[in-house]
């Protein structure tokens, strides 16, 4: 039903958005590896509160969309990316200007298109907040594939992107699937069962590899050969969090270290962790005093 469908979706959206704050915390002072690695060692959380940020801010209007129309409308959903955007989150540099121009009524296509001369963005944006997007079509892959790529494209108009959006959502629909399941599969397994659905892309082809990476292989060196996130694009993101949520499934608190010993974009690769491995867990999922540390999410969601 509708109802159990918008509550997965909410699912999603705070097993995402608990990673996006926790993920947070490891930037600012001091932000050096040496500092993140006692934390790790040590399971030390920051004090609250847990800002989040855009990946949280961006998922809030994917749920509030599917909430209202049970699909993405893409003028809705740019109207609600453009209502709801507060500077001070975080955003990946040229979402400014786009969001600013739907401001302004210039149409979502446009800005979409246009963005980094044509080309539009490979920026991982477009991956980061669709968890419950997966979540809310878990029970139609097909749909989530179709619906995902309509989400994207508002923003991020790159095939890249796409791609990555579509695994990230694709990822998060397994996970739920599996869970209903006795037996969680492998991270070998898990991302074999994602690739039928991605376009050819960088994304699909580094997903193969962490898919094949072999078991020994700490999650240092994975970070190395896939990227962690640091030039913030998709194909530099996706892959690297696939093999995190793989290796993490129906362990919430357990996937999040493990995907900040990965270093990098870490608010983003932990949202987009958190959001998938959300639905694999046995309830509760997610972690009360985690759930607590974070800023409230708003009741526009609600
Ligand atoms: O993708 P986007 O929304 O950024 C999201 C990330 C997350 O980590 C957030 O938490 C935030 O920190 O940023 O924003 P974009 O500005 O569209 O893309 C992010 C970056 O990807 C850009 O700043 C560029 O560095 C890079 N990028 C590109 N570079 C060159 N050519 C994206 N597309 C291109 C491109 O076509």
């Amino acid at each position: 039903s509708r109802h159990e469908r918008l509550a997965l979706a909410h699912l999603a959206l705070d097993g995402l958005s608990l990673g996006d704050a926790f993920g947070d915390t490891f930037f600012g002072r001091p932000a050096n590896p040496d500092a993140i690695q006692a934390r790790i060692d040590a399971r030390g959380l920051a004090n609250a509160p847990w800002p989040y940020t855009d990946d949280t801010q961006m998922a809030l209007s994917l749920v509030a969309v599917l909430r209202d129309k049970g699909y993405i409308d893409q003028d809705e959903l740019a109207a609600s990316f453009a209502a709801h955007y507060e500077p001070g989150r975080k955003y990946g540099a040229s979402m400014h200007g786009l969001l600013r121009g739907i401001q302004q009524g210039r149409p979502w296509r446009e800005g979409a298109t246009s963005q980094f001369e044509g080309q539009g963005s490979y920026g991982n944006g477009a991956a980061m907040r669709v968890a419950p997007l997966g979540a809310f079509l878990a029970d139609q892959l097909d749909t989530v594939v179709e619906q995902a790529t309509l989400s994207a494209e508002v923003t991020h108009a790159h095939p890249e992107a796409i791609a990555g959006a579509i695994a990230i959502a694709v990822a998060t629909a397994l996970a739920w699937q599996l869970r209903q399941g006795s037996l969680l599969p492998s991270r070998t397994e898990f991302i074999d069962l994602i690739l039928p659905f991605l376009p050819e892309s960088q994304v699909r082809n580094k997903a193969r590899r962490a898919r094949d990476i072999s078991e020994t292989t700490s999650v240092e060196a994975v970070a190395a050969m896939l990227g962690s996130g640091y030039a913030i694009s998709a194909p530099d993101t996706v892959p690297f969090v696939l093999w995190c949520a793989g290796e993490g499934l129906g362990n919430y608190t357990e996937a999040l270290w493990l995907t900040i010993r990965g270093m990098g974009d870490m608010d983003t690769t932990c949202a987009m962790v958190g959001g998938i491995v959300a639905l694999s867990c046995p309830e509760p999922a997610l972690p009360t005093t985690w759930l607590t540390a974070r800023e409230p999410l708003p009741t526009w969601v609600k």
